[in-house]
């Protein structure tokens, strides 16, 4: 019995010490029942609020979303309170702006938990965007040439209409390519200014097509005069597509082009993209020669259905169309005004007038609380 009792004492300072040695990391009732804990366990699931950041303007929407991750990444909805610094966010996550630009948070908080996770909301000030550009200077000012020489674009005096100066671009089809093709352009670079998806622009432009310019006899005698481009998901694996939105000479005519498409990556399939993208020529006009042709173009871009294009030239509405008008693209657009010809690059081509010349004036680019007043040329 002695030696017994001997043993159980033993046993029992032994079995303390080791408790008091683990009790740091270990909690009482786990030495007697489980075995020592992985670590794993002592990660509690974290609350997740998305999106991260996001950029709203005046009276913008976003839905927030609360998910619970688990130390192995499993994912499930999370019960959360929400509030914010500033606007409304309603009990099932979705955030109204204000109109105070700045920067604010929605917070997503666990009630149970004591959990919380937080996100940005930033609220740019409304797009009171002005820009423009008539060349009084003497030079292109703040845009950029693309062009492979002198003749290609220079701001000059022969062709005058608003003010004492026009830009005149040239472009010959032994040019060498430039900006991959063959274009003489002016371009406006600033993704801010030009706007993208979920951006409302005015833009306006006045374009001067010679007496000596002739439709070729070749077939295939289209080129731009002015483009909104866009720039692919090149980190998505995106490549180039044709501009959204283009005026377009056609042979004898005007042709305004507009090419969208909801997908991330857009793919054309004999040039277009597929549905729910698409392409499509919004108007096709004669055009005049020997005379300045006004153009105003009011977009509100989306790949939505709450897209709005309208255009008008020389005071006429000749565009007004709802639905989607761009591709679905995560960078603003650039805009081009020249003349971009790009068959020229093609091999053997015979080109019965293969000089093309036009000048280019007024441009002018607002925001939402544009108008046509406010852009149109002057
Ligand atoms: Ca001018
Ligand atoms: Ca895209």
């Amino acid at each position: 019995m002695r030696f017994r009792r001997l043993i159980i004492v033993t046993a029992l300072a032994f079995a303390t010490a080791c408790t008091e040695e683990t009790m740091a990391v270990q909690r009482p009732e786990d030495t007697a029942v489980r075995p020592l804990p992985s670590r794993t366990l002592a990660v509690p699931p974290r609350l997740v609020l998305t999106p991260d950041v996001v950029i709203l303007r005046s009276a913008g929407k976003q839905l927030f979303t609360a998910t619970k991750v688990s130390a192995d990444g499993t994912r499930s909805p999370a019960n959360v309170v929400f509030s914010t610094t500033y606007g409304i966010v309603s009990t099932a996550g979705l955030y109204s702006a204000g109109s105070k630009a700045g920067s604010w948070q929605v917070v997503a908080r666990d009630p149970v938990t004591g959990q919380a996770d937080t996100s940005a909301v930033v609220l740019v000030p409304p797009d009171n965007i002005s820009f423009h550009e008539g060349f009084e200077s003497g030079t292109v000012g703040e845009l950029f040439k693309v062009g492979c020489c002198a003749h290609s674009v220079r701001v000059q005096q022969e062709m005058q209409r608003s003010g004492l100066y026009s830009a005149r671009a040239e472009l010959r089809a032994t040019d060498p390519v430039a900006g991959a093709s063959k274009r003489s352009e002016l371009r406006v670079t600033s993704g801010n200014i030009v706007g993208g998806v979920g951006s409302e622009r005015w833009y306006g432009l006045r374009i001067y097509i010679p007496d000596s310019w002739q439709v070729d006899v070749n077939r295939e005698d289209y080129q731009i005069l002015a483009q909104w481009h866009n720039l692919p998901d090149t980190e998505l694996g995106e490549r180039y597509t044709p501009p959204p939105l283009a005026i377009w000479i056609d042979k004898g005519e005007w042709s305004i082009w507009n090419y969208w498409d909801p997908n991330a990556v857009s793919e054309l399939t004999k040039g277009a993209p597929a549905a729910p993208g698409g392409r499509m020529v919004l108007w096709r006009g004669a055009f005049s020669r020997g005379r300045w042709t006004d153009w105003v173009v009011h977009v509100k871009w989306s790949y939505g259905a709450d897209g709005l294009l309208e255009i008008w030239k020389d005071g006429q509405r000749v565009v007004s169309r709802t639905g989607p008008n761009t591709y679905n693209d995560r960078r603003p657009l650039y805009f081009m005004a020249g003349i971009y010809k790009w068959m020229w690059s093609n091999p053997g081509g015979v080109w019965s007038q293969p000089t093309r010349v036009a000048y280019f004036d007024d441009l002018r680019i607002a925001g939402s609380v544009g108008s046509y007043a406010a852009v149109a040329p002057r």
